[in-house]
């Protein structure tokens, strides 16, 4: 039988980041019952993988199989052309572990700059994985093209936001109404995919 999720099903969402947990209820709103990692107490897990599929694969397996709901979980970052793709997957903690994104974001100006670069090109990149308590687990990637701009500007949104420009647009994400954000982020893209998928 095909994998899918039925409206209404109580999930659980994988997070400790409350600028992704707030994204995901936004993207999930009226259609399923959302606890978080939080509310639930669940610990925070490693991310030891190399890619985005293989660590939200392993976030989603975690909580789905700690607490015995189906969990939906996110693992995204920002990759930038001048810097072989980092922070990528270290996006989180690159800059160090109290995760300070104006310090992250000054990095990335920095490094630029370090390697002389005159690339500004970027994007943000997103795997959505849905796992079943001791079941099967279904993953799926989202993307969007931008381009880097210093210094940063506007407050909404979190992490990266300030610093990345959408292709065709002149706001940053930052800057941008959180609708405008969902209609192309790398979030909803994968949120795409996945109601592909499974809705
Ligand atoms: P969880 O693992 O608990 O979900 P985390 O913040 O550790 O939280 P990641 O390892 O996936 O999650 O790190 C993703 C980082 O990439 C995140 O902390 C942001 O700095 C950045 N990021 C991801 N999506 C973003 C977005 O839409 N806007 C800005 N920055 C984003």
């Amino acid at each position: 039988m095909p994998l899918s999720l039925a409206a209404r099903t109580r999930l659980v969402a994988a997070t400790h980041n409350p600028g992704k947990a707030r994204e995901l209820a936004e993207l999930l709103r009226n259609r399923f019952e959302v606890v978080s990692a939080g509310e639930l107490n669940l610990p925070e897990p490693e991310e030891p993988e190399t890619t985005f599929v293989g660590n939200a694969v392993m976030k989603a397996r975690a909580a789905a199989d700690a607490c015995g709901l189906i969990a939906i979980a996110d693992d995204s970052g920002l990759c930038v052309a001048g810097l072989e793709g980092a922070p990528g997957v270290h996006s989180a903690r690159w800059a160090g572990p109290q995760r300070d994104f104006d310090h992250a974001m000054a990095l990335v100006e920095q490094r630029l700059e370090e390697v002389e670069s005159v690339e500004r090109s970027a994007w943000f990149a997103c795997a959505l994985a849905v796992a079943w308590p001791h079941g099967p687990v279904v993953a799926v990637e989202g993307r969007v093209d931008g381009t880097l701009t210093f210094p940063p500007r506007g407050d909404r949104g979190f992490g990266y936001d300030p610093i990345f420009i959408p292709l065709g647009g002149d706001q940053t994400f930052g800057e941008m109404d959180p609708q405008a954000k969902h209609a192309i982020s790398h979030r909803a893209r994968a949120f795409a995919a996945l109601e592909a998928a499974l809705f």
